[in-house]
């Protein structure tokens, strides 16, 4: 992996991270658009592939495309797992703002406005809504459908306060680190946890409309998706429950100074 600090030690402002799984059809495009977009973005930036458990040529073209491109670099893992990719990826990011991203997407329309409510600090995490007001979702009804019950399950059974939780966000990574940490469970639901761990530490969340039009279908229909989908959401509801999330800024306790002995 190639370092993303500079020889003088600096930072990039803005990272991208991108989990990628079998996306060898559309990686070389999307990659390149993005990086175009991203020079007016932000001054610096990286874009972390985070890929694990394709089966095509994805991992072969990523590593040959953050060969001739420094600014993007690769990591990858045999099992599947989207949470996993997303969480590593945040991990391993050097830039002051992150970005987590899809492939299929890339909306630099939502960089450039989630980076400057960043930027001016009326927000600490960004969060893409495909179903609020404003919002344009251009994929087929039952999708859309699909995101709205999700969100309410959420919103019904673990006080998530908002409209959406997958997909697009943007977030001060310094003082998101402790909740990305806190989170436990990944695959699916991962981006969920995040979202609803940063809003029961009182962080400030904004969701913002997106206009979404995916360059393909998802590898993994909707169908096969669901049990894999409740069987995480259930173990996400234990965990909320069961492990409390912390803040970056939370100062530990300090030990009461025995008093002084003055006879
Ligand atoms: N690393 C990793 N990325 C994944 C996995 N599944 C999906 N992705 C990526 O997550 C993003 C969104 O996936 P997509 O198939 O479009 O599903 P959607 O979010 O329901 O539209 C894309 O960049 C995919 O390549 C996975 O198992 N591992
Ligand atoms: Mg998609």
């Amino acid at each position: 992996m190639t370092s993303s600090v500079g020889v003088d030690g600096s930072r990039p402002e803005l990272s991208v991270v991108i989990p990628v799984y079998n996306e060898a059809e559309i990686l070389e495009s999307s990659v390149a658009q993005l990086v175009a977009d991203l020079e007016g973005v932000a001054q610096d930036f990286e874009v972390i592939l985070a890929e694990n458990g394709s089966s095509d040529d994805t991992v072969a073209l990523g590593a040959a495309i953050s060969r001739g491109e420094p600014r993007v670099q690769m990591f990858s893992h045999p099992a599947p797992n989207y949470g996993g990719a997303l969480r590593e990826g945040i991990m391993r990011a050097r830039g002051r703002f992150v970005v987590c991203e899809e492939i299929d997407l890339c909306d630099s329309d939502f960089h450039r406005r989630a980076v400057a409510l960043l930027r001016d600090d009326v927000a600490e995490l960004v969060v893409g809504s495909k179903a609020m007001k404003g919002a344009n979702d251009s994929r087929p009804v039952f999708r859309r459908l699909a995101t709205r019950v999700y969100n309410g399950v959420l919103r019904l059974t673990l006080g998530f306060k908002g409209t959406d939780t997958h997909g697009l966000k943007a977030f001060q990574r310094d003082r998101l680190l402790a909740v990305v940490d806190s989170c436990l469970v990944e695959h699916d639901v991962f981006a969920s946890e995040l979202v609803i761990r940063a809003q029961r530490v009182n962080h400030r969340v904004l969701e913002i409309p997106v206009q979404i039009e995916e360059k393909r279908a998802p590898s993994v229909g909707l169908v096969r998706r669901v049990p894999k989908v409740l069987r995480n959401l259930g173990q996400l509801m234990v965990a909320i429950h069961a492990t409390p999330e912390r803040r970056s800024d939370e100062r530990r306790p300090v030990a009461a100074k025995p008093p002084e002995d003055d006879a």
